[in-house]
């Protein structure tokens, strides 16, 4: 499957979402009214892409096409330029859809750090098997270390994955220090000449204090080992709590300096539309997407490709 193939997928609800039965609200022929634009202002506020980004685009609708017949396919047209204008984002997120490597920071000499946080379910271990799959294919060994351990089977499933990776892991019993886990992880990548670990958190929302007191720990054992790590933070996001979760978010990205969103779950949700609000309200990019389950249902995000899967016409 190709990679618009794979947006047209995780897209499929969203899209539906959309454009159901926009034939009868904008009719041929007709005159397009104010009327109108509220209707589908109201479809574009269900999609989740926020307030802003609704009304950006019911006025850029109501200037070019206000009072005119209504010529549907031009509608969508304005409506895609729109978005892909929202989405625009700064010179480093202007990365190669082909490779799926491309919007990660890895380290030029030595072994590169992930951290991989967000809340409980999120999808962050899900995330972390498929963002090793990528790397091993770019030739990147990998360490998994599993430092989710509040929960026995969150260590179990990243266990699981390692073994159909082929990758090394490093574990610990239960309720040990996730620091200990990070700390590890880190020296056996050292030591092994490792090009990439990847250490998953238990994400739980504690008070702020005390996510913050745990993600800092976590940063400072990185740094200890590997002192200019970690090389990304990724906040994992559940695209089916739509803009709900972005609150919950922001308090990960106050606790620890994140460097991009993975957005998990775009395939069993309409709210595919939080694309746009995260851009907006988080000011990070979303750097990849998750669109199933499977180990190869991850995918770079590319803008462009987003919204001309979003909005075919
Ligand atoms: N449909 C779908 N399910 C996903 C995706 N990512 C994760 N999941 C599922 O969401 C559930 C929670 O994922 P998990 O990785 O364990 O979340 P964590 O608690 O944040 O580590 C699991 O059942 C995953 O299979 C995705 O992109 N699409
Ligand atoms: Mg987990």
């Amino acid at each position: 499957m190709g990679l618009f193939d794979k947006f047209r997928q995780g897209l499929a609800k969203t899209k539906e979402l959309l454009q159901t039965d926009v034939r009868d609200l904008f009719k041929a022929g007709e005159i397009l009214s104010d009327d109108h634009l509220e209707q589908f202002h109201a479809r574009l506020i269900s999609t989740d892409m926020g307030v802003v980004a609704a009304n950006t685009i019911t006025e850029q609708l109501r200037e070019k096409h206000l009072g005119r017949t209504v010529v549907i396919d031009e509608l969508w047209q304005t409506v895609k330029d729109t978005l892909k204008e929202l989405l625009k984002g700064d010179e480093d997120t202007q990365w190669d859809p082909a490779d799926p490597l491309s919007p990660l920071n890895l380290s030029s000499d030595g072994t590169t750090v992930i951290l991989v946080a967000g809340v409980n379910g999120v999808g962050k271990t899900t995330s972390i098997a498929k963002l090793a799959n990528f790397l091993q294919k770019q030739g990147k060994s990998v360490l998994l270390a599993a430092g989710d351990t509040f929960r026995a089977a969150a260590v179990e499933q990243l266990t699981m994955w390692s073994g159909r990776l082929g990758c090394r892991i490093i574990t610990k019993p239960s309720g040990t220090d996730p620091a200990a886990v990070a700390h590890a992880g880190c020296s056996a990548a050292v030591e092994e000449g490792i090009d990439c670990v990847i250490i998953d958190t238990a994400g739980r929302l504690q008070t702020q204090q005390n996510l913050m007191n745990e993600l800092s720990k976590i940063e400072r054992v990185i740094q200890k080992v590997i002192p200019d790590g970690p090389h990304e933070v990724l906040l994992v996001l559940d695209a089916t709590t739509g803009q709900n979760g972005i609150s919950q978010a922001q308090k990960f990205s106050d606790a620890v300096k994140c460097t991009g969103i993975v957005l998990a779950k775009l395939d069993g949700t309409a709210k595919g539309g939080v694309v746009v609000a995260i851009r907006r309200e988080m000011g990070l990019p979303v750097k990849y997407v998750g669109v199933g389950e499977q180990i190869d249902d991850l995918q770079i995000f590319d803008a462009d490709g987003f919204v001309d899967a979003l909005v075919e016409i």
